[in-house]
């Protein structure tokens, strides 16, 4: 009854009852069953994805079928700026996006996104165990519960012809998907516009966009060798795709229920940072299959995306204030 009552269907299921004492099973199971929307801005080909569609599978075994969760992928529900305000108002229950597409909220979703401050695995492993407990503060003010985050690949350059000296990429027409990508485009001295990962594909082919830097998997997943050349392997950091839940939603499911989702994210956290891991390789492959030129980049281009890096922390780290740099810091001294 308690489910009943939470969807707000107890009237119905009192006349229900009275008129038709002889309930079917499937009928009662049904109302026993909580069904959670799922948004999510990737498509199903993307490793995050099947990460989730494991994630609710784990759930639903879990749970008995008690806690069912619909997947909504490649911004087929809400759009990618709309996610988090839909599991906010309670339009979804739970929802994915990329957690710095939310740094103009606070400057902690910035972090993961800054050149060269955690460039490796393991580096994204402690830049977030440094940042977590700030990041689900921020979003718990807004009723909002973590329940995992997986790094995407490293981040990296696409680009139409071979680029050893950073002048070439003067004036370049340059894909953003967040701040922090068109903060570096734009101290690179390309011209930042932002595309959705699912449109990538109609950008370059539109000549919206020339240029771009993102992981092997969106690279491949994309057929960006249909559109670019050259991938130059800068993997410059792993930005997360953060999985959050209505606070509500959550603490209105039965205490097994919660334990389990909890559970079941747990092992989507270790599931997905190890996909990740084995998919640079794997997606860098691809592309060299697909046609395009793999190479590392030339001593004058990494200086210049140093130099960028540095940038970018100093001026994260004015805007982050004391609390920003104690989690720098809690970072730097792992
Ligand atoms: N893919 C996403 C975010 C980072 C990445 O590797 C994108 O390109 O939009």
């Amino acid at each position: 009854m308690k489910h009943l009552i939470r969807a707000g269907l107890a009237g119905v299921a009192f006349v229900t009852l009275a008129a038709v004492p002889a309930v079917s099973p499937i009928v009662s199971s049904a109302w026993a069953q909580t069904a959670w929307d799922m948004p999510t801005p990737y498509g199903d080909g993307i490793f995050h994805t099947k990460n989730i569609h494991q994630f609710v599978e784990d759930v639903k075994e879990a749970t008995g079928g008690s806690l069912t969760i619909t997947v909504h992928s490649a911004n087929s529900l809400f759009g990618h700026a709309e996610i988090k305000d839909a599991v906010r108002d309670g339009s979804v229950q739970i929802g994915e996006f990329l957690l710095s597409r939310l740094a103009n909220e606070d400057p902690i979703f910035a972090l993961d996104s800054i050149p060269f401050l955690a460039s490796s695995y393991d580096e994204a492993e402690k830049l977030w165990a440094a940042s977590r407990e700030a990041v689900s503060a921020k979003l718990a003010e807004e009723g909002l519960t973590v329940l995992y985050a997986v790094p995407w690949p490293g981040q990296s350059l696409y680009l139409k012809q071979e680029v050893t000296d950073p002048a070439q990429m003067q004036g370049l027409k340059f894909r953003a998907y967040n701040v922090a990508t068109e903060r570096l485009a734009t101290l690179l001295g390309a011209t930042p516009t932002q595309v959705e990962e699912t449109d990538i594909p109609t950008a370059f082919s539109t000549g919206r966009v020339e240029a771009m830097i993102t992981s092997p998997s969106t690279g491949a997943n994309a057929k960006a060798w249909d559109f670019v050349s050259h991938y130059i392997d800068t993997q410059a950091w792993l930005p997360k795709n953060i999985i959050v839940v209505n606070t509500d939603a959550f603490e209105a499911l039965g205490e097994d229920e919660r334990k389990a989702l909890m559970e079941a994210a747990a092992a989507a956290e270790a599931r997905g940072l190890q996909m990740s891991r084995e998919e640079t390789d794997a997606k860098i492959a691809e592309l060299e299959a697909g046609g395009m030129k793999v190479s590392k980049p030339s001593e004058a281009l990494a200086a210049k995306l140093r130099e960028v890096g540095q940038t970018m922390t100093a001026e994260w780290e004015a805007s982050a204030g004391e609390a920003g740099k104690a989690v720098v810091e809690a970072y730097r001294n792992q």
